[in-house]
């Protein structure tokens, strides 16, 4: 070797460390262990003292799915899931529930070993990772690790990471999965780009025993959304049909909020959801009778667009909400965190293919081939919260009538692009138009 060449990077050397236990840095080991077998040296550090996690219902898209059927989860995570029937959702008039559209999930034929939408409770979901990463060794998870600084090592080769408990580690690769409130974000990204941003919604979060409900359920599927002027009521099915997860959307200014705090565990009584949503479709009355005293109230955030994800020369980089947080307005936050670890994969073993190169080539494909599609589904996102509630400009005007054809026809095929995306192709091509 040259005096001052850099070693050329082998998996068998090579350390990750992932930061963050959530959906996105759980789907980041698995990732990574799926496409480079060679690399063995993979640790999570989770902030928690567990993996398991408060929240409540989640969707995986079809895209997502498939993803996980290549990691090997998909039978568990499947194995789980609520039975949406085929339906992504029915939309509905708020007050009597006739139909505006339903939107289908696109599933694929399950007979031939095709996948589906997963409707799942997110600290089940964790559970499946968690324990396929035990059961196949394939990383090595710590917990009680709470991230505070990353900084570059004497020789410039490594990243250190340092945690809260006084402790240090050292790794050629650090993935920061650490949510909307990242760290690793506000350390290097400058600028205004400091805080959460509130999207002027809150919601209350309910899960209940499908019993309490399902007797005359008058619609073919679970998975069901009532639309009306400033709110919106959402329910589908997890747990095999056997709970059902309750999100009621309601339009407030941040005047309005009082001390609400955002946070995955506040709560407020049950009376407040029943004034915010009474006169509604009887159906939402009787769910909203069904629902616990004290349902969660969630403020809704997402955060504004970041064009840089990677730092520290290729060894420090975003993935999931600390990359796009987004609002749940089209159930795509966790699908899109599988998707980033489906990238990343893809990336590392082309870096292992030609070192040479250097590993921020390698992390600047992975950018270059998420975040623009990352991006429109954090906006898309944001426009889908306000189209659901008849607010925006298509909307001026026009009377309640005319504005359920504005829905019907904006939600016709609202999800083919998030779902129906060759991933893999849009790699392929960034990769060629990045001469790699
Ligand atoms: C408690 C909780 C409940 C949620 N419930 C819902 C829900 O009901 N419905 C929904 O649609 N979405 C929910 N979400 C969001 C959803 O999980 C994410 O949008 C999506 O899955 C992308 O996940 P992520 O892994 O990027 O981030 P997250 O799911 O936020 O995971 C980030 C992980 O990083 C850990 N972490 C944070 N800071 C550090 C640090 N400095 N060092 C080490 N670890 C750190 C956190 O403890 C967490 O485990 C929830 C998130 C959380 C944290
Ligand atoms: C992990 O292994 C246990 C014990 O063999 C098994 O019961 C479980 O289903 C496995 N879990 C996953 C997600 O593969
Ligand atoms: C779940 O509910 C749907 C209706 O949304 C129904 O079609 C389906 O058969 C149910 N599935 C199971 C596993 O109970
Ligand atoms: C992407 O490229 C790889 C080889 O570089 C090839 O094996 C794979 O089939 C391609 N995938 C798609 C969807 O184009
Ligand atoms: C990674 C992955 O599974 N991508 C799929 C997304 O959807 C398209 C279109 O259905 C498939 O061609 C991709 O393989």
């Amino acid at each position: 070797m040259a005096i001052g060449s850099r070693p050329v990077a082998s998996p068998d050397t090579f350390s990750v460390a992932i930061l963050g236990g959530g959906i996105g840095g759980l789907a980041m080991a698995l990732s990574l262990a799926t496409h480079v077998t060679s690399l063995r040296n993979i640790t999570v550090y989770e902030q928690a003292p567990a993996y398991k996690e408060i929240g409540a219902g989640i969707g995986i898209g079809v895209n997502a799915s498939r993803i996980l059927k290549r990691y090997g989860v998909y039978d568990a995570a499947n194995a789980i899931s609520g039975d949406r029937n085929g339906i992504h959702r029915s939309l509905r008039r708020w007050d009597n529930g006739d139909e505006i559209v339903s939107v289908s999930a696109m599933d694929e034929e399950t007979s031939n070993g095709g996948v589906r939408q997963l409707s799942v409770h997110r600290a089940e979901f964790l559970e499946v990772l968690y324990e396929h990463i035990k059961n196949t060794t394939c990383a090595k998870l710590e917990t009680d690790k709470k991230a505070v600084e990353i900084v570059e090592d004497q020789k410039g080769g490594k990243a250190v990471i340092h945690f809260a408990d006084g402790t240090h580690v050292a790794a050629d690769l650090v993935i920061a999965c650490d949510g909307i409130h990242s760290n690793v974000r506000r350390q290097f990204s400058k600028g205004n780009d400091l805080m959460p941003r509130y999207s002027g919604r809150v919601c209350y979060r309910g899960l209940l025993p499908m019993s309490a409900v399902e007797e005359d359920w008058p619609y073919d599927s679970f998975a069901v959304s009532w639309l009306g002027p400033s709110r919106h009521f959402l329910v589908f099915p997890i747990s095999q049909n056997k709970t059902l997860n309750v999100v009621a959307f309601v339009s407030k200014s941040e005047a309005e909020l009082g001390a609400l705090k955002e946070s995955w565990s506040s709560t407020a009584p049950r009376s407040e959801v029943e004034a915010e949503f009474s006169g509604w479709d009887e159906t939402v009355q009787k769910v909203v009778r069904a629902m616990e005293p004290w349902p969660g109230k969630w403020k809704l955030n997402d955060r504004e667009l970041l064009d840089q994800w990677v730092y520290l020369g290729g060894k420090v980089v975003l993935g999931g909400d600390a990359a796009h947080a987004m609002l749940p307005h089209q159930g795509s936050g966790a699908g899109h965190a599988i998707e980033d670890s489906f990238v990343m994969g893809q990336a590392i073993k082309a870096f292992f293919e030609n070192p040479s190169l250097g590993l921020e080539t390698y992390m600047k494909l992975y950018q270059e081939t998420r975040l623009p599609r990352a991006q429109r589904a954090q906006l898309t996102s944001r426009q889908a919260g306000d189209v659901y509630e008849m607010q925006g400009p298509e909307f001026a005007g026009l009377v309640f009538e005319q504005r359920l054809q504005v829905i019907h026809d904006k939600f016709k095929d609202r999800m083919t692009w998030v779902w129906g995306h060759d991933l893999e192709a849009d790699f392929n091509a960034t990769r060629t138009r990045l001469g790699l």
